[in-house]
């Protein structure tokens, strides 16, 4: 799935990449994740993207390469990544390679805690690399996300 906001939008496009089972969002396990689904997210961020006069490349795959290619593809297009690895957090060097070439703002987020989940969801190699990282807020953990990024492209 990938969707965009204004690509003529002055400041720039961010990227955000949702990684594996977040396309069943709002479907399962409502109690951790809420009834939001990826698609309202996606057009939630592209509104709040655009009030701040940005473009968003709204991306979500299940796939570890893909999604290592559109960390590649961002190093052309991107002023920044917003990113949701989901269980690659854990799981992938290969992620963590890839964004650490990434060398403008990154943004890992969760939206649930993983920190109260788990043992297993406690690790994110992501973090290793990110500029800053949101958790346990839920969907509107990503507005957030596009709030803090334009203050890190300012920056
Ligand atoms: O809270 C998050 O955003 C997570 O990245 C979600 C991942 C989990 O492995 C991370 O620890 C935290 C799991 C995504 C599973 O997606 C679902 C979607 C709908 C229903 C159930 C799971």
């Amino acid at each position: 799935m990938s969707a965009s906001g204004n690509p003529a939008a002055a400041r720039g496009c961010i990227y955000i990449l949702n990684g594996p089972n977040l396309n069943l969002l709002g479907q399962r396990e409502p109690a951790i994740y809420g009834s939001t689904t990826l698609a309202e997210i996606g057009e939630r961020c592209a509104a709040k993207a655009m009030a701040l006069g940005f473009a968003v490349d709204f991306r979500q795959t299940n796939y570890e390469g893909e999604l290592v290619e559109s960390v590649q593809q961002a190093r052309q297009e991107a002023c920044g990544i917003i990113i949701n690895p989901a269980g690659y957090s854990f799981t992938s060097v290969a992620l963590l390679d890839a964004l650490k070439m990434f060398e403008r703002p990154k943004i890992e987020l969760h939206i649930s805690n993983v920190h109260a989940r788990e043992s297993i969801y406690h690790n994110s190699l992501v973090s290793r690399t990110a500029t800053g990282i949101i958790i346990g807020l839920g969907a509107a953990g990503y507005e957030l996300a596009i709030q803090a990024m334009a203050g890190l492209v300012d920056a």
